[in-house]
């Protein structure tokens, strides 16, 4: 049977979510996994109604311009800095990401880094495998940093910075928060965190983990001057977006010990990861893997497509996506010709 809407998916997808999709709409999806130039994705997008797309794909105006057909960009991700929504939204196009489903398991993965980064895990186990265990182990080998009962930092307090922080009682960790607004004063009651100025939280926070999301605001918003503000002792982790921190002054502050450790999982220019990092033994590196467990990148896929059928009048939320960054757009896909 010929469906009425085409669309693209930009990645691999759970067949199960592109068999999903296929029940409404015809498909189109890459076998593999790669970043797409302005120009692929322009094409791609010139003969579909809707697409489902990923952080490597920039979608601005000059790649939907012209275009009559497009309907609705789904993002596979909370964070939609890849996205120019008002780009998107003055050509009438929805756009929709994927929040919510990805809270916990991302909130996990934060304190995944700052154990692993304050217990050197990494570099023990590489110690490990490189056959180095042999005889006995000095007492004082392999020293590392506490985490329970230390005071934990948070810098950009949305709903992952929440789940984040509510893990910290279980850790008897007093959490200080930094974010453009504060929290209504019960939230902040049920994740136990207090709101002080950035430079505070940087001087306070015993360990700093960096949620916010990326804008022309936050670029660098930890650099060289905010790094120095930080305790010697402190372990950074960021499971936010590449070019929050500058990396470069980073590497710098980790190698003269003047911030502990770091944890990442995001770098600028990613998947390119600044050379000065991976030489370091007390960065720990992980390739933008946060929100990757099994249950978590199906349920953002099965959001993702969602959100898509939806916004081309199919399936049970038809018409209202889930998660519409745009809502000014609303009643567009009917409208535009
Ligand atoms: C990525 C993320 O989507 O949701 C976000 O904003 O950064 C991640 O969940 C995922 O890593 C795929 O790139």
């Amino acid at each position: 049977m010929s469906k009425s809407h085409n669309v693209w998916v930009s990645r691999p997808l759970f067949p199960e979510v592109l068999d999903h999709l296929a029940q409404y709409v015809g498909v189109q999806a890459e076998a593999t996994e790669r970043k797409h130039t302005a120009a692929e994705l322009r094409e791609k997008l010139a003969n579909v109604d809707g697409a489902i797309i990923g952080l490597s794909d920039r979608i601005d105006s000059d790649v939907i311009a012209g275009n009559r057909r497009l309907r609705v960009i789904a993002n596979l991700a909370v964070g939609y800095n890849n996205l120019d929504v008002p780009a998107l939204t003055a050509a009438g196009i929805l756009a929709t990401n994927t929040p919510d489903v990805l809270n916990e398991t991302t909130a996990d993965y934060a304190w995944a880094l700052l154990l692993a980064a304050a217990r050197r895990v990494s570099s023990a186990e590489r110690w490990l495998r490189a056959g180095n265990w042999r005889g006995g182990m000095r007492f004082d080998d392999w020293l590392g940093l506490d985490v329970y009962g230390k005071t934990l930092g948070i810098l950009g307090m949305g709903r992952i910075g929440q789940a984040i922080a509510r893990r910290a009682y279980g850790f008897g960790m007093p959490v200080l928060y930094h974010n453009r607004s504060r929290l209504p004063e019960d939230i902040e009651r049920e994740c136990r965190a207090a709101w002080v100025e950035k430079d505070e939280l940087l001087k306070r926070a015993d360990h700093l983990m960096l949620v916010l999301p990326y804008n022309a605001q936050n670029h660098h918003a930890i650099g060289k001057v905010e790094l120095a503000l930080m305790k010697p002792t402190a372990v950074l982790v960021n499971i936010a977006r590449g070019g929050i921190i500058d990396d470069a002054a980073l590497a710098v502050a980790l190698r003269e010990g003047r911030v502990a450790a770091a944890g990442l999982d995001v770098f600028e220019g990613e998947p390119a990861v600044h050379p000065a990092l991976r030489e370091l033994d007390n960065a720990v590196l992980s390739p933008h893997i946060a929100s990757a467990s099994a249950d978590t990148r199906r349920a953002m896929a099965q959001l993702a497509a969602d959100n898509l059928l939806a916004a081309l009048g199919h399936g049970p939320d038809a018409g209202h996506p889930p998660s519409l960054l745009n809502p000014e757009v609303r009643g567009g896909h009917e409208t535009k010709t």
